[in-house]
């Protein structure tokens, strides 16, 4: 059965790829499983039958048969394992993988959330200049930590796998800030990510609803 994801009608990010279904689409691609997408206007989102499928109000959702999904994460580790070509065969390896997973949503996703929303939340506050210093400081530390990790290497544990996908997404959001120009192995990193084929699937599928929906 193939499974049908949502995605923002019209994404605010006017068809960069930084929405999270770009990463579950990636995931898609490159593993080889067709899939569906159903758009939803930022108002349906909080409408009682899309708060059904995630009680959160946000994209990206997954349906398949009787199974709904929401939290990229979940839903691109759901992928990965079932499927090959995500996660490595090796028990210990692929544990890895999937710690470098939650490692880029819950150790380096989480300061760069903090400087994206505080520009949109925070940014009339009195205190906003000084904390965002401090945000700024706290996303350095953790590349400073991912690139001396990373090193020479192309990817985070031997070949590409769940973890980088995930990784190479949310430093994705970086690009617009120049953070990235900080750390040109992280930004040569970021740039083998979006070589992929599968990527650059993804990146065209979610561009195509962009473009259409200016229409
Ligand atoms: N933890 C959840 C997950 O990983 O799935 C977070 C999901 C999430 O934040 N979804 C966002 C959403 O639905 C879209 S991706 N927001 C609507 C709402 O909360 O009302 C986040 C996002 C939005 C916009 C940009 N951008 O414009 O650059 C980038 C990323």
């Amino acid at each position: 059965m193939k499974p049908t994801i949502t995605a923002f009608e019209s994404s605010p990010d006017r068809g960069l790829g930084l929405a999270r279904d770009t990463r579950v689409r990636w995931a898609f691609e490159e593993v080889g499983q067709p899939y569906d997408v159903r758009l939803v206007s930022f108002a349906a989102l909080k409408q009682p039958t899309h708060l059904a499928q995630n009680p959160f109000g946000q994209i990206p959702t997954y349906e398949e048969g009787n199974l709904t999904l929401f939290e990229s994460g979940a839903i691109v580790l759901h992928i990965a394992e079932r499927h090959a070509g995500l996660l490595p065969k090796d028990g210990d390896a692929r544990a890895r993988a999937i710690m470098w997973m939650f490692a880029a949503v819950n150790t380096i996703e989480l300061p760069i959330l903090d400087f994206a929303y505080g520009r949109f939340t925070e940014s009339k506050k009195p205190w906003y200049e000084e904390r965002l210093e401090m945000v700024k400081d706290r996303i350095r530390d953790r590349l400073h930590q991912l690139t001396t990790r990373l090193g020479g290497a192309d990817w985070l544990d031997g070949a590409f796998s769940a973890g980088d996908l995930m990784m190479v997404h949310v430093l994705q959001r970086l690009k617009p800030s120049g953070f990235l120009d900080e750390f040109p192995k992280l930004a040569a990193y970021v740039g083998r990510g979006e070589a992929r084929p599968a990527y650059q699937r993804a990146f065209a599928a979610q561009l195509a609803v962009f473009k259409t929906s200016q229409h």
